[in-house]
């Protein structure tokens, strides 16, 4: 039986993944590579910064140190984190209050499980924090996913054992880091189709068989 629900942010909660794109492709067009798409983007979804970075690297060929790695990735946040100024309420996907008001209404548990290391500020920022019982980020965790560290932590946080959870997520790697850890898992958004999740929707919404879904 599930006790609680452990959120994914970026794609799932907060249309952040777009800002992402936007900083990682002025990055890419600054280091000579034009043909950053969105589909390159796609395949950053969930995963850690250093991982993000060398998507975008693999696309040119030229070769970095570690050192300079880390600069660039520096760069592209600040990219990003001056786009999150601009973040407010209107940036909280449609359906997402709702869903999360209702599920709190059942009597579950809401968690982050999200390897962003400025989740703090977005949640303060969409004001979300509120609805938000406990928060793994990518402040708490050295193992992004498809590694479960983040979901197992989240879990910890909320006192609940991994098969009382269920994670919801956009991301392939969030899908195998939530079975791998244990946990039944909901995909969702524009990619849920090729995910393998547990269950499937295309979005947040209360017409979710949620009822059914958290006493299977
Ligand atoms: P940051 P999630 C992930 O968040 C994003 O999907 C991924 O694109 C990003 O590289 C990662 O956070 C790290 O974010 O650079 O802000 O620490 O989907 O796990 O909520
Ligand atoms: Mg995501």
């Amino acid at each position: 039986m599930i006790k609680g629900i452990i959120f994914d942010l970026d794609g799932v909660l907060v249309s952040t993944d777009e800002l992402h794109y936007q900083a990682w492709k002025r990055l890419a067009q600054e280091l000579g590579i034009k043909d950053f798409t969105k589909e390159d983007n796609e395949k950053q979804r969930g995963v850690s910064r250093m991982e993000s970075l060398e998507i975008v690297l693999n696309k040119g060929d030229k070769v970095y140190s570690l050192e300079e790695k880390e600069e660039l990735a520096e760069k592209k946040n600040a990219y990003y984190v001056d786009l999150l100024e601009t973040l407010d309420n209107n940036a909280v996907l449609c359906g997402v209050v709702k869903t999360i008001r209702y599920l709190k209404q059942l009597g579950m548990l809401i968690g982050i499980g999200s390897v962003s290391k400025n989740t703090p500020a977005i949640l303060q920022k969409t004001e979300l924090d509120q609805y938000i019982d406990k928060v793994s980020c990518g402040l708490d965790i050295t193992n992004s996913k498809p590694d479960p560290e983040v979901f197992l932590v989240a879990a910890g946080k909320l006192g609940l054992e991994p098969e009382n959870c269920l994670v919801v997520e956009d991301s392939a790697a969030g899908i195998v880091a939530a079975k791998a850890a244990g946990m039944k898992s909901l995909g969702v958004g524009p990619y849920y189709q090729s995910l393998s999740a547990t269950y499937e929707a295309t979005g947040l919404d209360t017409d979710i068989p949620w009822e059914t879904i958290l006493q299977n």
